[in-house]
């Protein structure tokens, strides 16, 4: 019997994002999440929007180190170009079995500009086609609880009344499918919510999940 779904070429890596507000402990889950994944030998690799190292992140990075100032739509334009110009890399990687965690997309880039006041749909507009995540993890945490942890950098958008904006945005955003976990819960019992529904996830991609796009 010819089984589609279990066709071995069909099988691919699942496109994962995690996202939260600043300080919700985002990014050091996705590094325990990493090694993880790799201790039970998964073909895994660890990546951030925005990518600061293309030209465009560089500009980008300038705008949130406060260096550049930009016009609101503009800078929203530059963060989704950001994403689109490693659209295909990251397409090829999931093609080759290999999954991605990502540390925010697309979701972030309508959070924080609608957090501004832009229009949700205008907003949406430029993710359009992009790759459509997986499962998208949203740690979730007071605005006011994420400040007292400390540490705000100092960056653009580190300051608590942005930050209460922005968690409305989210609010908006967040649907059914999205995984969300108690941020303020210790480090570890986060982690293991986060793996036993990364692992699920994965294993319905390795079953020949299609690939879709946004939105
Ligand atoms: P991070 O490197 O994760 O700390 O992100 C830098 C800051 O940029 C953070 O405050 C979140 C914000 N950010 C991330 N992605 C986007 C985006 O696509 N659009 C906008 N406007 N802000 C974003
Ligand atoms: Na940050
Ligand atoms: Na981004």
């Amino acid at each position: 019997i010819h089984m589609e779904s279990n066709n071995k070429s069909d099988s691919r890596g699942a496109l994962i994002v995690l996202e939260g507000l600043d300080r919700c402990g985002k990014t050091s889950q996705c590094s325990r999440l990493l090694s993880y994944l790799e201790e039970l030998g998964h073909s895994v690799e660890s990546w951030r929007f925005p990518d600061r190292s293309t030209g465009v992140g560089q500009m980008i990075s300038s705008y949130l180190t406060q260096k550049s100032q930009l016009d609101d739509h503009a800078i929203h334009l530059l963060f989704s170009a950001n994403r689109w110009e490693k659209r295909s890399l990251m397409e090829s990687k999931l093609r080759s079995n290999t999954t991605l965690i990502v540390d925010r997309y697309s979701f972030s880039g309508v959070a924080f500009s609608s957090a501004k006041g832009l229009d949700l749909d205008w907003c949406k507009a430029p993710e359009a086609g992009l790759l459509a995540p997986d499962l998208v993890v949203y740690l979730d945490i007071s605005p006011e609880k994420a400040a007292e942890r400390g540490g705000y950098g100092g960056e653009r958008y580190e300051q608590l009344e942005f930050q209460k904006k922005v968690a409305l945005s989210y609010q908006m955003l967040r649907d059914d499918t999205w995984k969300v976990i108690d941020a303020t819960l210790p480090v570890e019992d986060v982690e293991k919510q986060l793996r036993q529904t990364v692992l699920e996830c994965i294993q319905i991609c390795e079953k020949g999940k299609p690939i879709s796009e946004l939105w």
